[in-house]
This record gives C-alpha cells, sequence and structure tokens, in this order.
C-alpha cells in the first residue's frame, strides 16, 4: 500500500511539473467531503484544510443548496463546478507552505464573497 501511494504521488508530481497547485481529477478513498452552501447557512464546511507540503489532499465536493464554484487563490487552474446533489473529486497538492484561500467563484447570494475557506 504504503509503494502504491508513492508511486502515485511520483506520478503527480511528473504529470504536473512546476506549477504550486496542481489539481488532478480522480478517485480517492479517504477523501475529505468539503460541502458548499451560500454564505448564510455557513458557506464552505469544513472551512479551514490542512495538508503537508507535497502531500496529496482529496477532496470531494458538493454543494448542499445551489452551483458554487471552487478556485484556490495563487492557482491558474480553472474553477471547479460544485453542484447540488453530485460529488466532484479533486487531488491538490501544494508545493510550498503557505495559507491558501479558496473560494467560491459563482454567484450564489447577496453574501457570495463571504464563501471562502483556507488550506
Ligand atoms: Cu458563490
Amino acid at each position: 500500500m504504503k509503494s502504491e501511494r508513492i508511486a502515485r504521488v511520483l506520478i503527480v508530481l511528473l504529470v504536473v511539473g512546476l506549477p504550486s497547485v496542481a489539481v488532478i481529477a480522480r478517485s480517492s478513498p479517504g477523501a475529505i467531503e468539503l460541502h458548499g452552501s451560500i454564505a448564510d447557512n455557513g458557506g464552505w464546511n469544513p472551512a479551514n484544510l490542512s495538508v503537508g507540503v507535497g502531500q496529496p489532499i482529496h477532496l470531494r465536493l458538493t454543494s448542499d443548496d445551489v452551483m458554487h464554484g471552487f478556485a484556490i487563490g495563487q492557482s491558474d487552474r480553472a474553477p471547479i463546478d460544485v453542484s447540488p446533489g453530485k460529488m466532484t473529486e479533486t487531488t491538490l497538492i501544494f508545493d510550498k507552505p503557505g495559507k491558501y484561500t479558496f473560494y467560491c467563484t459563482r454567484w450564489c447570494g447577496i453574501k457570495h464573497w463571504r464563501m471562502r475557506g483556507a488550506i
């Protein structure tokens, strides 16, 4: 199992090259479910995530109400649609330490701009 994980990480690193944030769609056991809801109902849950540098963090994104979008600051990757009733998986790897803000990219209500979280 450990060698499989190492092989996965190596493949991911080979595929993504140098970007500071790598995002790869992949089915992942042990993923964190990240729920989006309008800011009045809590925004992202959980809103704070942590992961080690170079360690993959697997997310399963879904919405509890309306269509949201998921994007990370300091990344040029296209936003991911976060739809009610659907799970969208993604894997992130950060190759530099820091605080990365993630946010909603779809107008989802009057407090849309408050729908933020941090990794
Ligand atoms: Cu929004």
